[in-house]
């Protein structure tokens, strides 16, 4: 980094008694409990605030566009049971009640500052955090910002037409639950988007409902986002496997030196955990269902596919096929293994790594090493990198370690019916468009094909067309409350302690 270059807003070395006034002044504005005083609940002052809080309410009906527009299809006008944040505090910051999509109170809500937090890692280590952004690292953080920002909306947009095949009015709540909180995490990027970059920032905020997922003219900025979802298998693994990207990224995040950032992700975080509840347990109750009829119908091999499929439930190695295609689409989500961009966002204070206050080491990596997997004269092989540009590897390697976890859970479930069939994360390696293995083939296991190889084998380890006209078909709606499809064991709880024929989504007849 060069030298004489910095130019800070809140200097580097400043005086700890200057830190301190501005820690107080800004928790004169802001408070755990959120405002309802301005069209915007808030719990960061905006009454106060004019600039930001015109810049916002005239971003909103921009937004209320895109939402009729891109979110969810067909269900706008319907009244879902929805909880929306009332508090930040950890207890007790949710309430629940009806609400029309459009009319949800989607908010700007950052989590409670933490007194004297000083920068934990990269150059500015022990230096009090940010509450303005550093001059040089502007366009940086706006970067992060903005890609993160981008997420949000794609995933709505992605999701939008599953209301119409939802396998049950709970599950039919969940996915609009998901939808408005990541709206919500749109708003939260916004606000900082327009609260700290001025006009490039209102900019971006724009541009943030103008790409769509998947339009080839104005894409979502990373590829997992501009990929369908087009049903609920698929959903569910979206939940699973690419929001807890979001909560690796957004772990990261909370860790940032500049403080708006890490408290506005530490409060998306707490949303998150639901949204990869919903991956974690969906697709539990899929194999707990597929379990159960071929218990029921004394099927004990899982490749009997047809006959699997004819009591209309999903096979287990289509399971698994998704699992390898949102695994490995979701690990492009962390860039490449060797990055400067990560080794400059850590050096600048921007962005940790996953739980940094919980590492015992310097936090600097200057001397650092770690182990990356390269393509080494034809071989797969770990060696050992500078730690700095590795940290998309390392990120990702505390990512694989979480989805593992997840994945032993759902094996439970078929060893306790005694079916021998066990779900596996495929290689690192495999089906994938970004870093070291974008430019081979390898199967699940982990061995490089030819192409013609991968062409041959491809349909043996990703999902079909005639999955998808499978799923297709399976999929029709279920509207009666209490009541599952034929494909989904219920859910072990209902939401809010509600009894078991709860009318979660109020559809006209
Ligand atoms: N697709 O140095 P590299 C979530 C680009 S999900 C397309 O290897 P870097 C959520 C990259 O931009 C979490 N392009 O990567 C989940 C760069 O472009 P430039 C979202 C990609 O920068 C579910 C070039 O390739 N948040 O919240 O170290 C529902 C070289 O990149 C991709 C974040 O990601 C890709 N997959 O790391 C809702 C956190 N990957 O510079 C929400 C913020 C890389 O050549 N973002 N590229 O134009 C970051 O920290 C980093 O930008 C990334 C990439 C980890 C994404």
């Amino acid at each position: 980094m060069a030298a004489g270059k910095k130019v800070f807003l809140t200097k580097p070395g400043h005086n700890r008694h200057a830190a301190l006034t501005l820690t107080k002044a800004i928790s004169m504005t802001e408070s755990s409990h959120v405002a309802y005083d301005t069209l915007i609940p808030n719990n960061v002052g905006l009454s106060s605030d004019r600039k930001v809080l015109k810049a916002l309410e005239k971003w909103r009906p921009e937004f209320l566009n895109w939402w009729n527009e891109m979110g969810p299809e067909g269900f706008q006008e319907v009244p879902v049971y929805l909880r929306t944040a009332i508090s930040v505090e950890r207890e007790g910051w949710a309430q629940f009640g009806y609400v029309k999509m459009p009319d949800y109170r989607w908010g700007i809500l950052l989590a409670p500052s933490v007194e004297n937090r000083v920068i934990g890692f990269g150059e500015y280590k022990g230096q009090p955090v940010w509450q303005e952004v550093p001059g040089e690292y502007r366009s940086l953080l706006r970067r992060l910002i903005v890609i993160q920002g981008d997420t949000e909306p794609a995933s709505v947009e992605q999701q939008r037409f599953l209301g119409n095949t939802a396998p049950s009015l709970y599950d039919m709540r969940n996915v609009f639950q998901v939808n408005v909180e990541e709206a919500r995490h749109l708003w939260a990027m916004v606000y900082l988007l327009q609260k700290y970059f001025g006009r490039d920032g209102r900019e971006e905020a724009q541009e943030l409902l103008r790409r769509r997922s998947g339009n080839a003219d104005a894409p979502r900025l990373l590829g997992a986002f501009n990929e369908q979802t087009p049903d609920w298998l698929s959903f569910f693994m979206f939940t699973f496997f690419t929001d807890r990207d979001g909560k690796m990224q957004l772990e990261s995040l909370a860790q940032s030196g500049f403080d708006p950032l890490s408290r506005t992700t530490r409060f998306m975080l707490t949303e998150e955990a639901h949204h990869m509840f919903v991956g974690q347990s969906g697709i539990a109750r899929i194999l707990q269902r597929t379990c159960e009829v071929m218990k029921q119908n004394q099927i004990e091999d899982p490749s009997e596919i047809e006959r699997i499929r004819q009591y209309d439930v999903i096979d287990l190695p289509l399971v698994q096929r998704k699992v390898n295609f949102h695994f490995s689409v979701s690990l492009d989500l962390f860039g490449s293994e060797i990055s400067t961009n990560a080794a400059n966002f850590f050096d600048a204070g921007l962005k940790g790594r996953y739980k940094e206050s919980d590492i015992d080491d310097d936090h600097r990596l200057v001397d650092s090493l770690y182990p990356v997997l390269k393509i080494v004269q034809g071989q797969i092989e770990t060696v050992d990198a500078p730690a700095l540009p590795a940290l998309n590897m390392r990120l990702r390697d505390d990512y694989v370690r979480e989805c593992a976890r997840g994945v032993e859970r759902w094996n439970l479930i078929m060893a306790k019916a005694g079916i021998d069939f066990r779900i596996k994360l495929p290689h690192v390696a495999f089906n994938r468009a970004i870093g070291e293995f974008s430019g081979v083939e390898v199967t699940p296991d982990g061995h490089l094909l030819d192409d013609l190889a991968w062409q041959q084998q491809q349909d043996h380890f990703l999902p079909t067309e005639e999955d998808s006209i499978f799923l297709k078909n399976l999929m029709q709606p279920i509207r009666q409350a209490g009541e599952y499809a034929s494909w989904i064991a219920p859910p072990a709880r209902t939401i809010d302690s509600q009894s078991d024929d709860f009318e979660y989504v109020r559809i006209p007849s």
